[in-house]
């Protein structure tokens, strides 16, 4: 059984407090020699055990004789040097471990451990891949001080911590070596080597000490990194303001990386990135661009403090790193731009992703029990729902409660590797509340539907709300959560009516009385005050006070969504029409000048294909993916149609003029000019699409246009994708831009157009390539990849397999998109169970494949 489970947990049995790593780079063969100091934890004889795979053992000692070949036993992922084989002084007390081990970096395409990417030399340890550097207790509950020297031909040598030297040797090759003074597990050691140059800065914290900063990149893209640091700084302040949370080292780096499988590394003091969320400048980076680069910067600056300086006990708690980290880049986030359209995109996402995930095969609490590859646990529910947790929490303490409770997880676990229970502990101790049913949030999967019963009669508004979860993979029972749901009233003309408030659900049905001079329109779950599915039967009339003068703004959103998400879900149903009060309605919202534009614009924005498919699903209906997309395609016309002269009307009051800036103000105005020209290019054939890419001086307008144009399939569209190319075939990260265009045009001829490109000077290795054509085509194409005759499901397996070979963790990550197989009708379930199966079968296949298929076929 490859399954590691939480109940199985046990401390360390040696510990290591310090760890001198010596690397002798080569591209093929690169030497490292680990010197660890380390210590009996416990007490009694216990075998000396070291995880490791992927490279060459050349020798081993213990205080520095060397260990026989028969002391030591070498299983597929370890090395044991068993209690007896112990000399008697270290068995007790401890000893220096020294090994040496040669490891291959040009050969690592998992990218994973130590690899090579555009000719540098990096490494990626989270969560386990320290372990194919040297042989290591390789689990974040063993926390070492590093010591590093690196030796290569490379002019940049980089690790964690300060530098305390470096020098010319003999060959033209350097050395240098690190040291990072503050204890950390493996997972948060790092090494990048390279032909690098820094974009640099300083930041003095609140007590006075300054920090050196380096971005560093390739010579060329020095100039597309002053955004990036500009974000560093900003989430540097921040969290000295909000979490009282101040930077630990001399120095800060961040080194942008192209190949590499997901967003960024929070390394300590030397974070890695996807040079995707680094570089950035107004021809090549969008405004959404602009803002995911300013939320990862934050995010992996946040991790220093939760994640680095209090880590995980084991990797069942990936949440409590990730969770909070995500919660305080979204808080970090809303404070730097609007609050209510960053929790808007928040839920959208949550929705997309997480509300998907919680109803499928792949399901999972967020702090989940069993694994066999802990990379697959990197996903929406252990982020996204673990940061709603941390919502819920502050919510119902109270926030200088939760502020409270945070200053004392800082002062009691610095240092320390924890769990939830020690983070749920130190709520119940700040606050004197007993979290123990609030605790099933984290071991219970599954979204909870909650179901709203209203009545009013002689000035009892009673409000009767009940709570069901269904069944999820391996646990059928299901308890009463505790939701939070913050409320308020409205009267018939859409003002205030009674207090605004904060009810607690905590069991499977309750029902609240208030005493209200007339019959209320409530507003309910403000805020997405908990992440679960509301099902309420609501009056248009009513529905259209919400949207119109609900004060909470995610609820005039939400009442909007509502609106549309109806319409959409009875004309796939084949019956229905399309409401001439939603067109009223949304054409008020979206001319109310009192309102920001960005709100504005994703209240003009059409639900997604797979956010109704995921509507239909839950009501037991089969999911139709040419149904749904004529749906959204008919809505938008009529929209468009009936708004025409509104909608250019906006694009004339949005243009935003003199030099371009991704200030969320200016971002806002252009993303409701884009809505509005996405909507326009349904009746114009393109003509206001084209006249707005020829004439665009920023990304995100020419790349509006350009979808709008191929997504249309307009008749400018092929003339404007070989501009776009024309234009920037030397820069691979908007290429990526325009391969995604393709990869998820609705347009006839998807397909066959990602085969050509795929044939095409494809670098199919690097992730992002991989992720702009292949996983964009499955997860972003409904109409294209569900083709009735299975080509789309043939073609995206073919890729998997071939995926899997070279990069495990971005092959399994990418089969995610088969998650849904069951909501279709039988003919293409039958399909997806083809490909599946012949996945499956594929010899070799990895553990993180395996994982992935196999539970998404049980
Ligand atoms: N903590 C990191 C998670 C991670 C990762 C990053 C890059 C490549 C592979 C990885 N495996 C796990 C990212 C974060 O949450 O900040
Ligand atoms: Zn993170």
């Amino acid at each position: 059984d490859q399954t590691t489970r939480l109940v199985d947990y046990r401390a360390p049995d040696w510990l290591v407090e310090e760890t001198r790593l010596n690397f002798d780079l080569q591209p093929t063969a690169t030497r490292v020699t680990a010197t660890l100091k380390v210590k009996r934890n416990g007490t009694g004889p216990a075998d000396f055990r070291l995880d490791g795979h992927s490279m060459r053992l050349l020798s081993a000692a213990i205080d520095g004789r060397p260990v026989p070949a028969e002391a030591m036993i070498e299983g597929e992922e370890s090395l044991t040097v068993s209690a007896a084989a112990l000399p008697e002084s270290a068995r007790e007390s401890g000893f220096e471990w020294t090994c040496v081990t040669e490891i291959d970096p040009s050969a690592n395409t998992a990218l994973e451990g130590l690899y090579m990417s555009s000719g540098m030399y990096c490494t990626q340890c989270e969560a386990e891949g320290f372990r194919k550097i040297t042989f290591y207790p390789d689990r974040p509950d063993v926390m070492a001080r590093f010591e590093v020297r690196i030796e290569g031909d490379a002019p940049v040598l980089l690790s964690n911590g300060n530098l305390v030297a470096s020098g010319a040797l003999r060959d033209g090759r350097r050395f240098a070596e690190w040291r990072d003074p503050w204890p950390k597990p493996s997972y948060l050691f790092a090494l990048v080597a390279g032909d690098l140059v820094s974009h640099d800065d300083r930041f003095t914290t609140q007590s006075g000490r300054e920090v050196a900063l380096r971005i560093w990149v390739r010579p060329g893209d020095e100039d597309r990194c002053a955004y990036a640091m500009d974000a560093l700084k900003r989430s540097m302040k921040w969290d000295e303001e909000v979490y009282g949370r101040e930077y630990d080292l001399d120095l800060f780096q961040i080194v942008a990386v192209d190949d590499f499988n997901m967003g960024a590394m929070e390394n300590k003091g030397l974070n890695i990135f996807n040079s995707k969320y680094v570089l950035a400048s107004p021809e090549t980076a969008t405004d959404a661009d602009y803002a995911r680069i300013e939320a990862i910067i934050a995010h992996e600056y946040f991790h220093n403090w939760t994640g680095d300086r209090i880590t995980c006990r084991d990797w069942f708690q990936l949440c409590l790193k990730e969770g909070l980290t995500v919660f305080r880049d979204q808080q970090f986030s809303a404070d730097q731009r609007s609050a209510p359209v960053c929790r808007i995109a928040d839920v959208a996402t949550l929705r997309a992703r997480q509300f998907r995930e919680d109803s499928g095969p792949l399901a999972h609490p967020v702090r989940p029990e069993a694994y066999v590859e802990i990379n697959n646990f990197y996903t929406a529910t252990v982020y996204e729902k673990g940061a709603e947790l941390i919502r819920m929490l502050r919510l119902l303490v109270g926030a200088s409660s939760y502020r409270a409770a945070l200053d004392l997880y800082f002062d009691r676990h610095d240092g320390e590797a924890c769990t939830i229970e020690d983070w749920l502990r130190v709520f119940e101790d700040a606050t004197g509340r007993d979290l123990s049913h609030f605790a099933l949030w984290y071991s219970q999967a599954g979204t909870p539907r909650v179901s709203v019963k209203e009545d009013y009669d002689q000035g009892v508004y009673t409000l009767t709300l009940a709570q069901e979860t269904k069944p999820t993979p391996g646990q059928r029972e299901k308890r009463p959560l505790v939701i939070p749901c913050a409320y308020g009233f409205l009267d018939a003309d859409g003002r205030n009516l009674g207090e605004d408030g904060l009810l607690v659900l905590d069991k499977a049905e309750q029902s609240f009385r208030f005493d209200l001079p007339e019959r209320p329109v409530a507003s309910l779950f403000r805020n997405f005050s908990a992440p679960a599915i509301v099902e309420r039967r609501i009056s248009p009339a009513d529905r259209a006070i919400l949207m119109g003068h609900d004060t909470d703004p995610f609820n005039r959103w939400e009442a909007a969504r509502a609106f549309a998400l109806s319409i959409a879900g009875e004309l796939a149903d084949g019956g229905g029409r399309i409401d001439p009060d939603w067109i009223a309605a949304l054409r008020t919202t979206v001319t109310d000048e009192s309102l920001d534009p960005a709100f504005r614009a994703l209240v003009l924005a059409l639900p997604g294909d797979d956010e109704i498919a995921g509507e239909i699903a839950a009501k037991g209906g089969v999911v139709d993916p040419d149904a749904i997309h004529h749906a959204l395609d008919q809505m938008a016309e009529t929209l468009a149609e009936a708004t025409a002269p509104t909608l250019r009307e906006l694009r004339a009051k949005m243009a935003v003029t003199g030099p371009y800036a991704p200030d969320a103000e200016s971002a806002g105005r252009r993303s409701l000019a884009n809505a509005a020209l996405a909507l326009l290019t349904h009746v114009d054939g393109g003509e206001a699409a084209e006249a707005a890419f020829s004439k665009a001086d920023n990304m995100t307008d020419s790349l509006a246009a350009l979808r709008a144009l191929v997504h249309r399939g307009a008749p400018g569209a092929e003339r404007a994708l070989m501009d776009f190319r024309d234009r920037w075939r030397s820069d691979l990260l908007v290429m990526d831009k325009w391969l995604m265009v393709q990869a998820t045009s609705p347009a006839p001829g998807a397909l066959d157009r990602v085969k050509a490109l795929a044939e095409t000077d494809f670098n199919w290795r690097n992730p992002n390539r991989f992720r702009s054509l292949i996983a964009a085509f499955a997860a972003g194409n409904p109409v294209g990849f569900h083709a009735a005759d299975g080509a789309g499901y043939r073609f995206f397996a073919d890729w998997l397999i071939a995926m899997d070979d070279a990069n495990p963790q971005t092959a399994a990550r990418t089969a995610g998109a088969f998650e849904t197989w069951r909501r279709y009708g039988e003919r293409r379930q039958a399909l997806i169970r083809t490909e599946l199966e012949r996945i499956m079968a594929k010899p070799g296949i990895s553990k993180d494949m395996g994982e992935i298929v196999g539970r998404i076929l049980e």
